[in-house]
């Protein structure tokens, strides 16, 4: 049996205290980050970069002393691997060449020289899992191929995922092709995560809410199975964490039912005692604290972890935010929320 208690709790153990981490806890909210990615030149540079992934990914570990790291890296990286151009643009986001016909998808590259830009990035978990403590787990990570077929498709971020839904409606076999692309890069760059020392998957649909009924099922939920059960097949049984961020309740059901997932995690959006009720029998459950309490404090983050806590204590619950800490938090605030978290005890 686990030892480490994220592990213990996605085996599905009920723990007297529920482990904690936080959805980008290693940002720009810490003054040490902003140091190191200072000192690293630019954000792409400092995922690529071994030494200075790791550090950042070890901070938050020695500032807070949460239950996980997660591997310091992005979504995008899949897409620039594949041969897509990327490049942030300072204080408003990512920006890639796109992907918009089928002339377009021929020009990616061949789905195994994905490794070749991905190996810093197996490097740093590599070291990541001899630093990191005996008793700290280790995540690595993907964007689900929706998501990141949404960045592909517009070349930035998007408010509705609109140029991604025009694609799917008008042009689906170029659509289709590039998912296809992308469940069969992302499952080889999880496997050599693991085979490099990721101990958990967490795999990001960020925008898995736009899509309707049957565009989840097709999209977000039959890509993600397919990716899981490549990873398990090549890897055996390693937990793995999905989060299809803003899904309704019938679409986190239907995770709750698929092979081969641990653990959902769960938007702020989400009701915790209907998840309980519904969802934690099967899966355990991850979440989901407003980020803006990082920002706010006070007895409104003190209650909020607690009314969370409380609703999901009689069963698997790895506590975390509903989604990433965002720059202008308080890690005095973070510090807060652990205590609140290890001051409880379910029995
Ligand atoms: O330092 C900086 O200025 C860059 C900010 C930043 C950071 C810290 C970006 C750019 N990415 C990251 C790291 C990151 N991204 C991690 C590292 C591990 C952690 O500490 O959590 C992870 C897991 C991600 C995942 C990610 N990237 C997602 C999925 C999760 C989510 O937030 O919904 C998405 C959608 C991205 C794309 C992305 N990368 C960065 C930005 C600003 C964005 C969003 C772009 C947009 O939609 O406008």
């Amino acid at each position: 049996m686990a030892q480490k208690k994220i592990l213990k709790a996605l085996e599905g153990q009920t723990l007297d205290v529920p482990p904690v981490w936080m959805m980008r806890q290693a940002g720009r909210y810490l003054p040490e980050y902003r140091a190191t990615r200072a000192k690293a030149g630019d954000f792409l540079s400092l995922c690529y970069s071994p030494e200075w992934a790791t550090e950042v990914t070890l901070q938050p570990i020695r500032r807070f002393g949460f239950d996980a790291a997660i591997l310091f890296a992005d979504i995008l990286l899949i897409p620039q691997a594949l041969g897509l151009d990327l490049w942030f643009v300072q204080g408003e986001g990512p920006r890639l060449s796109t992907i918009e016909t089928n002339k377009d998808l021929q020009k990616l590259g061949k789905i195994e020289s994905i490794h070749t830009t991905l190996s810093p990035v197996y490097e740093t978990v590599s070291r990541l899992s001899k630093a990191l403590p005996d008793d700290v787990t280790l995540i690595g990570f993907a964007g689900a191929p929706w998501t990141v077929a949404t960045y592909m498709i517009a070349g930035r971020g998007t408010p509705d995922q609109g140029p991604a839904h025009n694609l799917m409606q008008t042009n689906t076999s170029v659509f289709e092709g590039l998912m296809e692309r992308i469940v069969d890069a992302t499952a080889l760059y999880l496997i050599e995560q693991i085979k490099a020392g990721a101990e958990v998957i967490k795999i990001f649909d960020s925008w898995a809410g736009s899509l309707s009924p049957d565009d989840f099922n097709k999209y977000s939920k039959q890509p993600t199975e397919e990716i899981i059960r490549r990873v398990h097949k090549e890897c055996g049984s390693v937990p793995i964490i999905c989060f299809p961020k803003g899904a309704n309740q019938a679409g986190y059901e239907s995770f709750a039912n698929m092979n081969g997932v641990s653990c959902l995690a769960l938007g702020q959006d989400m009701d915790t005692d209907w998840a309980a009720k519904n969802l934690q029998s099967k899966v355990c459950l991850q979440g989901n604290l407003d980020p803006s309490h990082m920002v706010n404090g006070g007895t409104a983050l003190v209650d909020a972890v607690n009314n969370i806590c409380d609703s999901l204590a009689n069963g698997p619950h790895i506590f975390n935010l509903g989604h990433g800490i965002t720059p202008d938090a308080d890690p005095n605030n973070v510090q807060l929320m652990i205590d609140t978290v290890r001051a409880r005890s379910n029995r």
